[in-house]
């Protein structure tokens, strides 16, 4: 038998404008959901899970990871609540599972997730993209948000490039740079004036890449045993971009920083969700080797793909354009599933805003055409390759 990837997608709940039934008619059978309503640090009830999972049943598919059980704050910095807050997550590990979950994702970035400066970001074709721009990004942070220090971290010639580059926008163009920067920052519906934000980055003075690795290594060593016990596969998502900003460190965005993590922490539970949009926008990220190497602890993929350029910008590429060599990514999961003897779920990561979705509001990067393009492309490769393994080797259908 060919173990083939379990195709899911992303949906934000019963709010968002994509339907379970959009996700079903791109072919998914396996949904990713959360439960976003509940704040972070709280218990996910027996109660709560059960009623997403029957609104996904219902549509036909399954609730096949979790994306995501989120860190608190207080769980990274070690502070606060930090006791409280390991115990609840421990129990909405235990709630999970006996709902039936296998897969739980989280991340370990301090105050802010995913980064971008554009979030509708114009393509040739008229398609919209995710895009990160560093001299926007540069200026975002240095005359926008006026993050004390901020010039430490960037060359002379950045600086005097950002200036310009900041000059140069209009009025409308600075609260876009703003608003799409901060859309990472949980509650994003609140606005966050540059001094609240400054005293969010503050809670990490004194937290520095080996005390935020220390901590997480902890969490793990008291989550892990549980997800263990109960069936479960943790899956961190890298950082992305995977390199620190804002004066906050990153942790999870290399090939060592993963090492790292299964030898601190060894147990198949203790796992990824590999990302290869995040790893694949740092050039020293060589993706094939990595999945050669953690294979057996890759629990959940999100498969996108990113374009960069020598200024350290990238933008999100068709999913078999771009920098990663889709087709070897694939090749590998399909050996590794082989192996396991199993099929890993996954999901187009984000997709272009096209057709149609133009004139739709979706959450950025999660409208439903470009996904489903990249899912029926994904998935076309993957076909591609089993079936010339088959008649190579003329093994039955
Ligand atoms: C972005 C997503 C991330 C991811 C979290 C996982 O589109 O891939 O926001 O869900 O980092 O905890």
């Amino acid at each position: 038998m060919n173990w083939l990837m379990h195709q899911t997608m992303r949906w934000f709940g019963p709010h968002d404008t994509v339907k379970l039934s959009d996700i079903r008619q791109a072919g998914c059978s396996g949904v990713v959901t959360a439960l976003h309503h509940i704040p972070v640090g709280e218990v996910w009830t027996p109660d709560e899970i059960a009623k997403r999972k029957k609104l996904i049943e219902e549509a036909g598919m399954s609730w096949t990871v979790i994306e995501s059980l989120p860190v608190s704050e207080d769980i990274k910095t070690k502070s606060g609540d930090y006791f409280r807050h390991i115990g609840n997550y421990k129990e909405s590990l235990r709630n999970v599972a006996a709902a039936g979950l296998k897969v739980v994702t989280y991340n370990f970035m301090p105050v802010l997730d995913w980064l971008r400066t554009d979030t509708a970001y114009e393509l040739p074709s008229g398609a919209k993209a995710l895009y990160f721009n560093r001299l926007e990004f540069i200026a975002f942070d240095l005359f926008l948000l006026q993050r004390p220090g901020a010039e430490k971290d960037y060359s002379k010639k950045e600086i005097t490039a950002a200036k310009k580059v900041f000059a140069d926008m209009d009025e409308a163009k600075r609260a876009a740079l703003y608003r799409n920067l901060l859309m990472g920052l949980p509650g994003s519906d609140e606005s966050f004036t540059p001094g609240k934000v400054i005293s969010l980055l503050n809670t990490y003075k004194g937290i520095d890449a080996n005390t935020l690795k220390k901590n997480l290594i902890e969490f793990l060593r008291a989550v892990v045993p549980v997800a263990e016990a109960c069936g479960l596969s943790m899956a961190i998502h890298p950082d992305d971009p995977p390199y620190p900003l804002l004066g906050l460190p990153r942790v999870m965005s290399t090939e060592a920083d993963a090492a790292e993590l299964i030898d601190a922490v060894p147990s198949k539970a203790n796992g990824f969700c590999f990302c290869t949009g995040s790893f694949g926008a740092r050039a020293d990220n060589n993706l094939v080797q990595m999945l050669r190497r953690f294979g057996d602890h890759v629990h959940f993929l999100h498969l996108r793909n990113t374009k960069r350029d020598a200024a350290g910008n990238f933008f999100e590429a068709d999913h078999l354009g771009g920098d990663t060599d889709m087709y070897a990514i694939i090749k590998e999961v399909l050996q590794i599933q082989q192996r396991r003897q199993l099929s890993i779920p996954m999901r187009p990561d984000h997709g272009h805003q096209m057709l149609d979705d133009l004139q739709k509001n979706a959450y950025p990067g999660y409208s439903a055409i470009g996904r489903l393009k990249g899912l029926a492309e994904l998935r076309g490769v993957e076909y591609g390759i089993v079936q010339s393994i088959k008649s190579l080797y003329h093994i039955g259908t």
